[in-house]
């Protein structure tokens, strides 16, 4: 094989997973848009959903997140997989919320009161109920907990507390299931947060075993660290559960994955290559919300933004790279990764998605399609989903 025609055949085994609550209304803290033709339902979520999938070729799985994806019935969730499947799509990571009731005021998992702690805990326990419905392989998990003044709570106690309810629901997890811990390093908690940073995720996984893993949300981080830093070492020790992708330009920002900063993703994406992370073992989903723009070509807009970073990744010559950096060569190493950056890669994704018989433009063929308009006209009544107004 060609080395171009390798980069190609991984690309083609790319699977960037989307997120349901990207298909429905957000907004900021100030005002949610309503926009016309938005999901009602979990299925209508997954009916958009397919849609990305099938004009990227590479966003078969979506995210669930409970409660906003919530279905009836003991065979709700199954039915659910199943209207999936019959799109061509499935059901990805099962993500949990321990952020949207008032009892949560103080904390969800880490909440001075037991009685608390209790009802988060078995809300992530039925995460996992739900995961066993739907063939899910992945429990999401990220706190809002935290102390907003000196004092508030004690620190430590909380940690404890942290490590006692994630050892419960580790314990609940069956044969090929995992839990991805994410952690976030303000808001909504600003004075402590209880699991800021990597380090705090990574020693909390460390302990509960190898079915726990690390989710780097790319928005989380103070401005100026060195994501994939911390991404090559989570792979080097083995605890890179995946990603969460998305851009930021000043803090948890949601905006499209590569929007921002397209050569900060380059940098996270050679990291995965390079650590050997190109493998369905790394969740790669975006965690993206859709304010201003329309939602469903602004998800292929990121997908198509992902696979431009991975084939440039793909693209590095390695060999030279090795070989200026064992001479101590600065420049040309560095040279050496610029040419990848520097690459117009669309060239070749367009003659990738032909090779998948896809339409090499998947924002027009889209927009050709009919759906924008089929959805607005049909999706009339009803509570659109989405949070807030
Ligand atoms: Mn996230």
């Amino acid at each position: 094989m060609t080395e171009l025609a390798a980069v190609k055949a991984a690309l083609k085994t790319q699977a960037v997973e989307t997120p349901s609550w990207a298909y429905g209304n957000s907004g900021t803290r100030f005002k949610v848009f309503a926009q016309q033709g938005v999901p009602r339902t979990p299925y209508e979520k997954l009916d958009d959903a397919a849609q990305v999938h099938a004009f990227t070729g590479v966003a078969p799985t979506v995210a669930l997140h409970i409660p906003w994806d919530k279905v009836d019935g003991s065979d709700g969730y199954a039915e659910l997989a199943k209207h999936a499947e019959e799109r061509g799509v499935k059901l990805g990571a099962i993500n949990s919320n321990t952020f949207q009731d008032d009892d949560y005021r103080l904390g969800s998992i880490c909440h001075p009161d037991a009685a608390v702690r209790r009802k988060a805990v078995d809300h992530l326990l039925e995460c996992v109920d739900i995961m066993d419905a739907t063939g899910s392989a992945d429990l999401k998990l990220w706190f809002a907990d935290g102390t907003n003044y000196p004092g508030q709570d004690d620190i430590r106690a909380r940690q404890d507390r942290l490590a006692e309810g994630l050892a419960e629901v580790y314990e609940r997890l069956g044969d090929g299931q995992r839990m991805l811990l994410e952690y976030k390093f303000f808001e909504p908690a600003f004075y402590t947060t209880d699991v800021p940073d990597w380090g705090t995720a990574y020693a909390h996984c460390l302990k509960l075993g190898e079915k726990a893993q690390v989710v780097v949300d790319t928005g989380h981080h103070a401005p100026g660290t060195n994501i994939e830093f911390i991404v090559a070492t989570l792979l080097r020790e083995g605890k890179l559960g995946g990603f969460d992708f998305n851009s930021r330009f000043y803090a948890d920002d949601d905006l499209m994955v590569g929007a921002a900063d397209p050569f900060q993703l380059f940098r996270i994406m050679y990291e995965v290559v390079r650590g050997g992370g190109f493998t369905p073992e790394v969740a790669f989903m975006l965690d993206q919300c859709h304010n201003i723009e329309a939602k469903i070509p602004a998800i292929i807009r990121s997908v198509m933004n992902v696979q431009e970073a991975t084939a440039k990744a793909l693209l590095v010559d390695r060999v030279a790279l090795a070989e200026a950096q064992a001479a101590g060569d600065v420049l040309g190493a560095n040279a050496v990764v610029m040419d990848a950056y520097n690459t117009d890669v669309r060239p070749l994704l367009r003659e990738v998605r032909e090779e998948m018989g896809l339409d090499a433009d998947p924002i027009a063929a889209y927009a050709r399609s009919g759906w924008a308009e089929k959805i607005v006209a049909e999706r009339v009544g009803g509570q659109q989903a989405g949070w807030g107004a």
